[in-house]
């Protein structure tokens, strides 16, 4: 029979890409310094499909804010970045200039019968430090940018980075950001085609996702540093269900954000302590991330357990 995050995988086949993405991922691994602490990041939410020939799909929140900002301030600490990312969320860097603000940066300059198109001066001094990171991360190597958009993507390439990660032992943190999916229709029990309005008001069952958190810690890559999110919309809930997801998985950390408030508060749970990281207003005005702090605890956790993990061999 198999576990359920077993049979998930007999079910589902490789998405259509699948292969050619984990080859870039595997590509990318090789070439990288195994004394390198490196991290994975999942970013934004995933879809659930309605139907094989998708016209409608169940969708998670997410904007990416998180995932992406985490990974600039994760390659500022030294680590390579592999980035798996819901398809036209945010990604590193060019979050800064989503939409027309890209637009509204540069100005057209025409001189005899050059036309040139320019930043314009007074953008140079916010667009300068972000373009030379983004220049000398591509130039080293240290950032990987995949994107999934279903479900089942998301779930292949989050098993195929796994097993990327495990020669790098300790030294690889895992940084779970993407809202994944609690419920799915399993693709054997999905209509082929677009459900028709004639038929009258569709009644949908959703199961539960398996989590896979559960083969990720144990058996994926038991020696990582796995940091997983907790999203509620309750604040009441929120810690005890930060707990109750710890105790299951006893993985290193689970960080617990309420929708509303997500960009100012977050709490870190972990086995013997917890961490409460705040902005304050002043912080928020001045355009502190609250990723920036995030990813400093948890880089200096990460650190303390690596020296942990080489002593105890
Ligand atoms: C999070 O909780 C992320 O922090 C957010 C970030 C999705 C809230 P944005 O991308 O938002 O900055 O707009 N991610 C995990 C959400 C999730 O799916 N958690 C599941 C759960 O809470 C299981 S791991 O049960």
């Amino acid at each position: 029979m198999g576990s359920q995050w077993e049979q998930f995988y007999l079910i589902h086949s490789t998405p259509p890409d699948f292969e050619e993405k984990k080859k870039e991922i595997q590509d990318f691994c090789q070439h990288i310094d195994p004394e390198r602490n490196i991290v994975l990041v999942t970013s934004g939410g995933t879809t659930v499909p309605l139907e094989h020939n998708t016209v409608r799909f169940v969708d998670n929140f997410s904007a990416g804010t998180r995932g992406s900002a985490s990974a600039e301030y994760f390659l500022e600490k030294g680590y390579v970045v592999i980035f798996i990312h819901r398809l036209k969320s945010l990604e590193p860097f060019v979050r800064h200039f989503m939409g027309q603000k890209f637009l509204d940066i540069l100005e057209v300059q025409k001189k005899e019968d050059v036309t040139s198109i320019m930043v314009k001066n007074e953008c140079v001094n916010s667009v300068l430090p972000i373009l030379t990171r983004y220049k000398l991360t591509k130039e080293a190597g240290d950032l990987l940018c995949i994107s999934f958009t279903s479900l089942t993507e998301y779930l292949w390439l989050l098993r195929a980075a796994c097993e990327c990660l495990t020669p790098f032992g300790s030294r690889a943190v895992l940084y779970l950001a993407a809202a994944v999916s609690d419920f799915y229709i399993p693709s054997n029990e999905m209509p082929i085609h677009k459900m028709q309005s004639e038929a009258g008001p569709p009644t949908i069952y959703l199961k539960l996702v398996p989590k896979m958190l559960e083969p990720l810690v144990n058996i994926w890559v038991p020696n990582a540093y796995v940091v997983s999110f907790k999203l509620e919309t309750d604040d009441e809930l929120l810690i005890d269900k930060a707990h109750a997801a710890l105790n299951k998985y006893k993985h290193k950390m689970v960080i617990g954000n309420v929708l509303q408030t997500r960009k100012q508060r977050v709490v870190l749970v972990m086995p013997n302590t917890t961490n409460e990281i705040q902005l304050s207003s002043e912080e928020m005005e001045a355009g502190l991330e609250i990723e920036s702090k995030i990813v400093a605890d948890i880089a200096e956790r990460h650190n303390l357990f690596m020296k942990g993990a080489s002593y105890n061999s």
